[in-house]
């Protein structure tokens, strides 16, 4: 039987309850398919470590984490820390450092829930997003001068590279190709962005050109924000770079039915290192220590955890429970009208899966 080391950072908020809830549902994946265990080993980092030790993980957590296999986290942020420091001081600096430069987050409607556009089911809204996970609006370049004086000047750069504008691009056609998939969208605002987006687009028609079997479209920003909620069917793969595909999934989040649905995976395609996986929804500090936060996001980043690691038949097992049980609708958290609490939630996707 394989055994795989995963680091586990459940963070801030929810996120240690809905990354409890995710080991139990992954742990029942492993007894029932009887092919893997998962040793977890646990980093209590997050806002909390920052307000005791002054950073929000060690200095020396880079190169602890690389030993792993994969990376599940839960959420980072609390009102205590500005938002800034907390992303800036652990989910940045390992997408960063890791080269996770694939942020995957599948956009899809589970049977069963009752998503917010009408007349769009599961067979409209099922395509996936590819968003450029290392630089671009992220890239952190910039400054502040004359600070505090009506003068002040504040400036946060944009950085696109060919590397890593031609590597994603890149890996959406792959994607694409390789899952089935018969279109690829690119977004950009090049009519206004007149430098870096002008550039994506012109690095998305030479990449085009080497994938004559796959259909291209491109959109501004703004468009594809409507078309979104207007015609979520033309979409199948969408690739955009990291600030504009982070807003976009939000916005796939809603079309799903609640931000507590929608998973991620950042992933370093060369496997050099570690990836990790995470909910796209934060820490929601409203709901903190209700027992109400909807799991679902993390255990289907659990499922894409268990197919990266080469387990297939779990992560699928994992992917028909989670839906057994939105299909049957009786056991939800309130984001999604129900009752039910975490554990609840939990419990029935365990029994779904042991059953099947
Ligand atoms: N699930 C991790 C988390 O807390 N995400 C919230 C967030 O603000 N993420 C920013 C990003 O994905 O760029």
């Amino acid at each position: 039987m394989q055994t795989y080391d995963i680091a586990v950072i459940g963070g801030d908020g929810i996120g240690p309850d809905v990354i409890e809830a995710g080991k139990q549902v992954l742990d029942a994946a492993g007894d029932v398919t009887g092919s893997f265990r998962l040793a977890y080993t646990e980093f209590p980092w997050g806002c909390e470590y920052y307000l005791e030790h002054g950073r929000m993980m060690p200095a020396d957590a880079l190169q602890t984490l690389e030993q792993f296999q994969a990376i599940y986290l839960g959420a980072v942020g609390y009102p205590t820390v500005p938002d800034h420091i907390s992303l800036w001081g652990l989910l940045l600096p390992i997408r960063k450092a890791y080269r996770q430069y694939v942020n995957l987050r599948p956009i899809k409607l589970l049977r069963g829930i009752d998503g917010p556009l009408r007349g769009k089911g599961p067979e409209q809204i099922d395509f996936v997003c590819v968003r450029e996970n290392t630089e671009g609006e992220y890239a952190g370049v910039g400054g502040r001068v004359h600070v505090g004086t009506d003068h002040e000047v504040a400036l946060q750069n944009i950085v696109f590279t060919r590397t890593a504008v031609e590597r994603i691009i890149r890996y959406a056609f792959d994607y694409a190709k390789s899952h089935g998939r018969t279109g690829v969208t690119s977004i950009t605002k090049s009519n206004a962005m007149q430098y870096n987006m002008v550039f994506w687009d012109e690095v998305f028609a030479e990449v085009a050109k080497g994938y004559p079997d796959i259909t291209t479209s491109k959109y501004h920003v703004d468009a594809a924000a409507a078309r979104f909620v207007t015609s979520p069917e033309s979409f199948d793969v969408v690739v955009a770079s990291n600030l504009f595909a982070d807003i976009l999934t939000d916005l796939g989040g809603a079309l799903q039915g609640s931000l507590g649905l929608p998973p991620s995976a950042n992933i370093d395609p060369t496997r050099r290192y570690p990836a990790m996986f995470e909910p796209v929804h934060g820490s929601a500090p409203d709901i903190h220590g209700r027992n109400i936060a909807n799991p679902l996001a993390a255990i289907w980043a659990g499922a894409m955890m268990l197919d990266f690691l080469g387990e297939h038949e779990a992560g699928e097992l994992v992917m028909n429970a989670m839906e057994t049980v939105t299909s049957c609708g009786a056991v939800l958290t309130p984001d999604l009208g129900g009752t039910a609490t975490t554990q609840e939630v939990t419990d029935a996707v365990v029994q779904a899966l042991r059953a099947a």
